[in-house]
């Protein structure tokens, strides 16, 4: 017999919420695809290793960052902008991998938004007590594409806000695997993440990736 009670309490939640107009959580949508993810993602970081940016504040970030594809995104203290060369290096960030690409377009596809082509794909690695700070994603020409986020390793609490700094945020678990997609009415929306919880992932230890895929122009 099977039990009812294991199977009405699902221990990831629905393979897909809904988090708002425009914006949906596809979990364990990038999991088929974990072995040649994490596979490129050494390939990326030996070219253009992981460093903490510094904002145009002058607050150097607790997130470590690098990029991949024909656009990477930096900041430094003249300000948040694209750039086709990794400032570290002098060379163009490294190519984007096909199984990045297609992840990325079919999660957007997935979400309602055809052809998403990225152009860039910024590279986030928390470690426990790293945070990103609720923030709009707005340095890309236009907003008609949407973000796709895909998370890998240690889980993170992802903070969904609205139009406005001041609305009220909702928290979702992000777990390795997951990947939320928004835009439309809701690309403009704060987001952020909270202080990354210690713990140890079996496929990247101590840490958490992120790799968010945007059309930046
Ligand atoms: O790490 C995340 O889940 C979000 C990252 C993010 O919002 C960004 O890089 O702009
Ligand atoms: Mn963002």
């Amino acid at each position: 017999m099977t039990s009812d009670l294991f199977d009405s309490v699902p221990d990831t939640g629905p393979a897909r919420e809904h988090m708002a107009e425009g914006a949906v959580l596809l979990r364990g949508h990038a999991r088929p695809l974990e072995n040649e993810l994490i596979a490129a993602l050494h390939d990326i970081v030996a070219q253009a290793p992981f460093r903490r940016m510094v904002t145009p504040g002058g607050h150097q970030m607790s997130v470590a960052m690098t990029n991949c594809g024909p656009l990477g995104w930096t900041t430094d203290s003249s300000g948040y902008r694209y750039v086709q060369n990794d400032p570290e290096t002098g060379k163009p960030w490294p190519a984007m991998p096909p199984a990045f690409a297609q992840l990325a377009e079919r999660a957007a596809a997935a979400a309602g938004f055809n052809e998403f082509a990225p152009d860039a794909c910024l590279i986030n690695c928390y470690e426990p007590g790293a945070r990103m700070s609720l923030h709009q994603d707005r340095d890309e020409q236009d907003f008609d594409k949407p973000i796709v986020s895909v998370s890998l390793g240690l889980p993170a609490i992802f903070l969904f806000g609205g139009l406005k700094r001041s609305d009220k945020t909702r928290r979702f678990r992000l777990a390795h695997g997951d990947v939320v997609v928004w835009g439309g009415p809701s690309r403009l929306f704060f987001h952020g993440v909270a202080p990354l919880a210690d713990g140890e992932h079996v496929l990247l230890g101590r840490q958490r990736i992120n790799l968010t895929f945007r059309r930046a122009r």
